[in-house]
């Protein structure tokens, strides 16, 4: 048998992927894994991962990247810093959103994106849908054409004036998306009852950051996601609730999940690593901290841990929603500005998965392989990327992250290579942290260089979601409400 070239073999791994860990050289031509064992012939260029994990590129499948927020202000980092950042972070693919607001049609923003995107990225990206605006244009003919050309997942808010959709346009959208195989995301929070907490608040005088976790109350997640989880359960589809962040809603996914509700749920850094007394720091400090929804007290902490554990959270994202301590993003009136005033989000791209790493695997909370479905494969599988994405496997992208497991990195803004002026987790000591970074063969990151071109990533077209295809062939097909989704 013909001797197999390879452009590029490492050597030596010790690999996990969800399922297991092994020892192989991994063999890479033409940017996929195409050998898989040890003692492979040498390569144009070889890697020696002796001593050192070699674990499948993260996929990030919650960030928001040059995007308009709820509140209007747009995020700091576009395509090219974000992407390098993640890459800096073990990541290979990243799945940003394509943000409709009122005014705009889909078609538009799906093209914006595209060449924003083609034209900065260093790694690859995939794209949910954002929709704001739900009508015959978007339900008959944009969405499914979205869904043709690759974005198979939708995400919906349940607050922000600019952006909330009611129940029956979440329906409207929910049996779309089931009929045409799109997975519907949703950002669960009562718009009416933040509202309220903050109207009374401000009439209070009531304006430091800490007011923005009092308004965005664990009731109000715990009361959307429920009703969220309840319109998914009337026509069976599959729904994944974004950053959940407290004990009760960790509780009430649970319940849902053991009823045989098609609920899928994440989890985000910032729910783990902060609580509310982040907020409430000196002054305007505790900007910092303010995302939605925000962080809770510590046994909030604890049930998304134990989520995380027990496999009700399968979804461990950055929710990166880049905005510098400044005018631009979270002190728009400087020292004066009040908790609806600041941009709510933090960034994590970079840092997602060494906090987890460090805090999860090194202190024997979750196993390696756990670290892998929970940062890479599981957002694969249920975003339509899996098996090119998320996995080591013959057949598969050479997405690959080399982690040194023993490295001590104390985390610093000036490390972090985002265009944020801070990071929430300044000082936090940590062990381990991926060295090199490999994307579609190409060696993206090497010993703190980035080595490729902006516009080096490539856009991936999600295939249909596994929630999607799952639930078409579990469920039965010829109920009133099956027939009533395919009604239109
Ligand atoms: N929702 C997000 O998903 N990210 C940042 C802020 C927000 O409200
Ligand atoms: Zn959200
Ligand atoms: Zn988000």
């Amino acid at each position: 048998m013909a001797e197999q070239h390879y452009d590029l073999v490492v050597r030596n791994a010790r690999i996990a992927t969800a399922e297991r860990s092994f020892d192989a050289d991994i063999g890479i031509r033409d940017g996929v894994i195409v050998a898989l064992e040890q003692g492979l012939a040498a390569g144009e260029r070889e890697i020696d991962a002796a001593g050192r994990w070699v674990l499948p590129g993260g996929v990030d499948s919650h960030c928001h990247v040059e995007q308009l927020s709820g509140m209007g202000l747009i995020c700091a980092d576009d395509f090219h810093s974000a992407t390098v950042s993640a890459a800096f972070g073990g990541n290979t693919t990243i799945i940003p959103f394509a943000a409709q607001h009122r005014q705009d049609d889909i078609p538009e923003v799906l093209d914006d994106y595209a060449r924003r995107a083609r034209e900065k990225a260093v790694i690859d990206y995939a794209f949910h849908l954002i929709v704001t605006r739900v009508d015959e244009q978007a339900l008959k003919h944009d969405i499914p054409q979205a869904i043709r050309d690759g974005i198979t997942s939708i995400k919906v808010f349940m607050t922000y004036a600019r952006m909330k959709l009611d129940d029956y346009s979440i329906l409207e959208l929910m049996s779309v998306a089931d009929r045409e195989g799109a997975l519907m995301m949703v950002h669960a929070e009562n718009d009416d009852v933040i509202r309220w907490l903050a109207d009374r608040l401000t009439g209070l005088g009531h304006q430091a950051p800490k007011y923005h976790a009092v308004a965005h109350a664990g009731l109000a997640e715990n009361e959307a996601a429920h009703r969220a989880i309840c319109l998914s359960r009337l026509l069976d589809t599959p729904l994944v609730i974004v950053h959940v962040s407290e004990r009760e809603t960790v509780e009430c996914v649970r319940r849902a999940q053991v009823q045989g509700a098609r609920i899928i749920a994440e989890s985000c850094p910032q729910y783990l690593f902060l609580t509310a007394e982040d907020i409430d720091r000196p002054g305007v400090e505790g900007a910092k901290y303010c995302c939605s929804p925000p962080p809770r007290d510590e046994a909030s902490q604890q049930a998304v841990w134990s989520g995380l554990e027990d496999g009700t959270l399968t979804l461990y994202s950055s929710d990166h929603a880049p905005y510098r301590w400044d005018e631009s993003g979270k002190l728009p009136k400087g020292e004066k500005t009040g908790f609806r005033e600041m941009a709510n989000g933090l960034p994590g791209l970079e840092v997602r998965m060494p906090l987890l790493f460090s805090e999860g695997v090194r202190r024997g909370r979750i196993s390696i392989n756990q670290f892998v479905e929970l940062t890479a494969t599981r957002h694969a599988r249920t975003y339509g990327l899996y098996p090119r994405k998320g996995t080591i496997a013959v057949g598969s992208d050479a997405d690959l992250a080399i982690w040194d497991a023993d490295r001590e990195v104390t985390i610093s803004v000036d490390k972090l290579h985002d265009a944020v002026d801070y990071t929430p987790y300044e000082g936090m000591k940590i062990v381990g942290w991926p060295e090199t970074v490999i994307n579609r063969g190409r060696i993206v990151i090497d010993k703190g260089e980035l080595l490729v071109e902006r516009g080096s990533g490539e856009f991936l077209p999600c295939a249909t979601p596994e929630p999607v295809i799952e639930a078409r062939q579990s469920r039965p097909a010829d109920t009133l409400i099956r027939r009533l989704v395919e009604a239109r």
